[in-house]
């Protein structure tokens, strides 16, 4: 009786033992089963956001517009129907399980004056800012004032300092930084270019928050000019308005112009400028017809500006399920275009 009673004790023992095993099997086999699916599906989204950064190098090399280059229609030709939604959305984009799209968000004007930020599609030109490679700023008569204008941020030391960074002699600015004020920081003053705008940081005296504040309008790519039919508000105004804020009217009608009729950015009736004339004719016009404050205001300032641009940053996000990859490509179009210029048409490459 002893007997068969430990018996029974036993088997329920090894039983009970048993079931939790299998129950323990059984939820790692599930959160496997679900981690792969995840790894699978980021995967696939990987390859989708691949795929959209080649379609927009695509379409960058088969543009045929040579004469300018706006929010809307950006380093792409459109034909009649197209538009940018509609070749990069991700509607248009689907494959097996996901979807691609390309585009960015950039913060929403409105008469109100209200924050908000809204998605336009297709690439973004980096000629829209301000270059800050010395080698560019340069060609700016004045650059420290463009600088201080972006931001009341931009002190004069931090410029001195950052002009120190950049330029090739060892006299210290006032204010700035050169070669042995590096000891402490344990690296050298590099004397050159900059090479990426997060390389600010490296400037002794440079204030994280600044970067922050100023990251949207500043670029290391393209030549130094500024395409103003894609410049943001802040761009123009640092590079055209005065410290009285004198031409605000200016930089409102320039603005006025590219948004036409909706009175919206990045739109299929935005203005275009095709070239310098026409948009000295917007100043001379709030001069009342003959070179006035406006138009003398402009005029020296026209070899700052382009019409067209070739340096693109293509952020496409691939998308399966709940998982989505972003890949930001920054591609310099002429080179993408000739190869024979043995220049690398990738200037920047990142997955998140
Ligand atoms: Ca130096
Ligand atoms: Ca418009």
């Amino acid at each position: 009786m002893t007997n068969k009673g430990s018996i029974l004790v036993t088997t329920l023992w090894i039983m009970a033992i048993l079931a939790l095993l299998a129950m323990g099997i059984g939820f790692r086999a599930s959160l496997e089963v679900r981690l792969s699916k995840y790894n699978m599906d980021r995967l696939q989204a990987r390859y989708l956001a691949k795929a959209g950064i080649e379609k927009a190098k695509e379409y960058l090399s088969r543009d045929i517009n040579e004469e300018y280059d706006t929010l809307y229609e950006c380093g792409i030709s459109l034909k009649n129907e197209e538009t940018p939604e509609a070749i990069f959305g991700a509607e248009s984009n689907k494959l097996g399980s996901g979807s691609f799209s390309v585009h960015y968000t950039r913060k929403k004007e409105d008469e109100e004056g209200e924050e908000g930020e809204e998605i336009q599609y297709g690439m973004i030109d980096e000629e829209r800012k301000i270059n800050i490679k010395l080698s560019n700023l340069e060609k700016m008569a004045n650059y420290k004032e463009v600088l201080k204008r972006l931001s009341s941020n931009f002190t004069e030391d931090i410029i001195n300092a950052i002009i120190d960074w950049q330029d090739s002699g060892d006299v210290r600015l006032s204010g700035g930084a050169e070669g042995s004020d590096y000891d402490e920081l344990g690296y050298i003053c590099k004397d050159a270019d900059f090479e990426s705008v997060e390389e600010l940081l490296l400037v002794k005296g440079m204030p994280i928050e600044l970067l922050d504040e100023i990251k949207e309008y500043i670029t290391v790519y393209g030549d130094g000019k500024i395409n103003i039919n894609t410049a943001p508000r802040e761009v123009l105004n640092a590079v055209i308005n005065d410290e009285g804020g004198r031409y605000d009217g200016l930089v409102d009608s320039i603005i006025g112009r590219r948004k036409a009729e909706d009175d919206m950015e990045g739109t299929s009736d935005d203005g275009v400028f095709k070239d310098i004339g026409e948009v000295l004719s917007i100043a001379k016009g709030m001069d009342g017809g003959k070179p006035g404050p406006n138009f003398l205001r402009l005029d020296p300032l026209s070899n700052h500006f382009t019409f067209k641009s070739s340096t693109f940053r293509i952020i496409s996000h691939g998308k399966v399920g709940r998982v989505t990859k972003v890949i930001t490509c920054v591609v310099n179009k002429d080179a993408e275009k000739n190869p024979g210029l043995e220049e690398n048409p990738i200037k920047y490459y990142h997955e998140e």
